[in-house]
């Protein structure tokens, strides 16, 4: 079929082979107050946000974003109709939100993902919790330091703690109306969404990674193919030295021989030393 054919039947009113990509940037940033507050314990200002990575209007396409947060705050489900998608609040500690983008089109199901609410910088070099019986457990190995998922800021002269992703939602087959919704957003206006996070160097940063654990994996995989081919020459010479050591008692009781010899350097093959 070509591309940006509408079909009947099933799919009806989609435009087939098309996709639509939409950059985003979610997360959050808060703000110590710089003390404990004496009549509830709360110690940040935070925000939680879903933004356009480029400078658009979401809701063009966007009818609301839901965020769902921990059970204790009072009307936890949060729903925010309108630009900015963003909840303001105040508390204590971290938690994950849930976060719903409901779109203009019904036809497209809601999108949900999570995000967890960070309050605090670790402190460098500070590593991930280490689980027990994980490959890199108790050893000396480096183990993961704070990844870089998260930027100190300082905003109108309070430093900040932003914790925040970019990601894309992609929109397969849209529907035809959906499809011009999402080609005829609006530019806001100019610097409306200035991004903290250096998304380019994370992106490098990140690919870089993956280029090194491949490079471990593909080592790990070829070293443990060697292993596999010694112990396979190993099975095959013990299978050899059984049948020859068989084919002797059958010899041996026709022949009432005492004979049990055996080939030496077989017996004693160690399967697995590398
Ligand atoms: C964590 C509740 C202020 C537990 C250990 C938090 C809710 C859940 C949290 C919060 C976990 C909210 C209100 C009125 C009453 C590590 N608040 N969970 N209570 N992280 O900050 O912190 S923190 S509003």
């Amino acid at each position: 079929m070509a591309d940006g054919q509408i079909s009947g039947g099933e799919a009806a009113g989609r435009v087939k082979g098309v996709c639509v990509v939409k950059p985003i940037i979610y997360g959050n940033i808060s703000q110590h107050f710089g003390k404990k507050r004496e009549s509830d314990g709360h110690t940040h200002d935070w925000t939680i946000y879903v933004k356009p990575y480029e400078n658009e209007d979401m809701s063009s396409y966007v009818k609301k974003v839901q965020f769902r947060l921990h059970e204790s705050y009072p009307n936890a489900n949060r729903i925010v109709s309108k630009p900015p998608y963003e909840v303001s609040e105040t508390g204590w500690g971290e938690f994950e939100v849930q976060i719903k983008i409901h779109f203009n089109d019904l036809a497209e199901k809601p999108l949900t993902f999570y995000h967890v609410l960070k309050l605090f910088h670790n402190a460098p070099g500070t590593a991930a919790p280490v689980v027990p019986g994980a490959p890199n457990a108790g050893s000396s190995a480096p183990s993961p330091v704070d990844v870089g998922t998260t930027t100190t800021a300082v905003i109108q002269g309070r430093k900040s703690v932003i914790s925040e992703v970019y990601d894309e939602v992609i929109f397969q087959d849209p529907t035809q109306y959906m499809y011009t919704l999402l080609t005829t957003t609006r530019k806001l206006t100019l610097s409306a969404y200035k991004h903290e996070t250096n998304v380019e160097e994370r992106r490098d940063r990140s690919l870089s990674k993956i280029k090194n654990g491949r490079i471990k994996v593909q080592a790990e995989i070829s070293d443990f193919k060697d292993k596999l081919e010694l112990a396979k020459e190993t099975i095959t010479k013990f299978k050899a030295e059984i049948a020859r050591v068989q084919r002797e008692a059958n010899l041996g009781t026709d022949s009432n021989s005492q004979s049990n010899h055996h080939s030496p350097g077989l017996v004693g093959g160690v399967i697995g030393s590398s």
